[in-house]
């Protein structure tokens, strides 16, 4: 290694995209027969990977190969399944089960040993049933022959893995492999997500795929909700001194009382 392969880049922020989350399809009779657990319901896959899908691919996202940064994906199942911690040390970093229920995964990623970089937690509920009525009511699960004629469900979520000050041998490795960009606009359905309801209607009829629009569009979300925040906030705090204010006022008038 070269002395200032050592160094870290002052002032540098690079970043990479991806998605993690499931794709989950109900078990057909005979596949069913065929397991030696018969209480299985579903077929699942678990996966990391970048956020760019390949023109014409069924896969939610995967473009690029990712092994270039992430050394290892560590998925942590239910304890009902046996062995629960999956170490996956080479791409397609996923896990695919069957099962019966949903349940938190936890995913942990580790990165190249030249990037120094400590690891990073996701969280992903895994989800097998259809998404139903956007905020109307409890949702219900579907039966699953109604599940299994809706196709499969995908539940995916984007994010962006931040390098601040990175090593230059890193650097190096980064800017050697940019991410292939997402597509501006929607070719595909996009995918659903709990924090935009309204994205229901547009996630159905296919494979999902990330876009520049849904990026930007999530950005706008949370800037909203940043403000709606913000306001609150001033709000409470105003109304907090007011009661402070009102409580020292009282306070005061007790202890005249007391002492008259
Ligand atoms: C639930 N809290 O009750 C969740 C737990 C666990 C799902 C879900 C394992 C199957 C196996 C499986 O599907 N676990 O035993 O191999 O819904």
């Amino acid at each position: 290694m070269a002395s200032n392969d050592r160094v870290r880049v002052r002032g540098v922020t690079i970043h990479r995209p991806v998605i993690y989350g499931n794709t989950a399809w109900v078990l057909t009779p005979k596949e069913r027969e065929a397991l030696p657990s018969s209480d299985h319901t579903h077929r699942w896959t678990v996966a990391v990977r970048s956020a760019a899908s390949s023109p014409d691919s069924d896969i939610v996202g995967g473009a690029d190969d990712l092994s270039y940064f992430i050394k290892r994906v560590t998925f942590k199942l239910h304890d009902t399944y046996p062995n629960p911690n999956r170490n996956v040390d080479k791409p397609p970093f996923e896990v695919s089960e069957t099962g019966w229920g949903e349940f938190e995964i936890t995913i942990r990623i580790n990165f190249v040993t030249e990037s120094g970089e400590k690891a990073v937690t996701f969280y992903h509920h895994l989800k097998l049933h259809p998404w139903t009525a956007s905020g109307s009511g409890e949702p219900e699960i579907p039966s699953l022959e109604a599940a299994a004629k809706a196709g499969p469900v995908h539940s995916w979520q984007y994010d962006e893995i931040v390098f601040n000050d990175p090593y230059q041998i890193f650097l190096n490795i980064l800017t050697a492999h940019p991410p292939t960009p997402l597509p501006k606009h929607k070719r595909r359905p996009i995918p659903f997500h709990t924090a935009n309801p309204a994205s229901l209607e547009a996630s159905k009829g296919g494979t999902p795929e990330f876009t520049q629009e849904m990026e930007r569009e999530e950005a706008e979300r949370l800037e909203k909700a940043l403000k709606t925040i913000v306001e609150d906030t001033h709000k409470w705090r105003n109304k907090l001194i007011e009661k402070e204010n009102e409580s020292n006022r009282l306070k005061k008038e007790l202890e005249a009382a007391l002492q008259s």
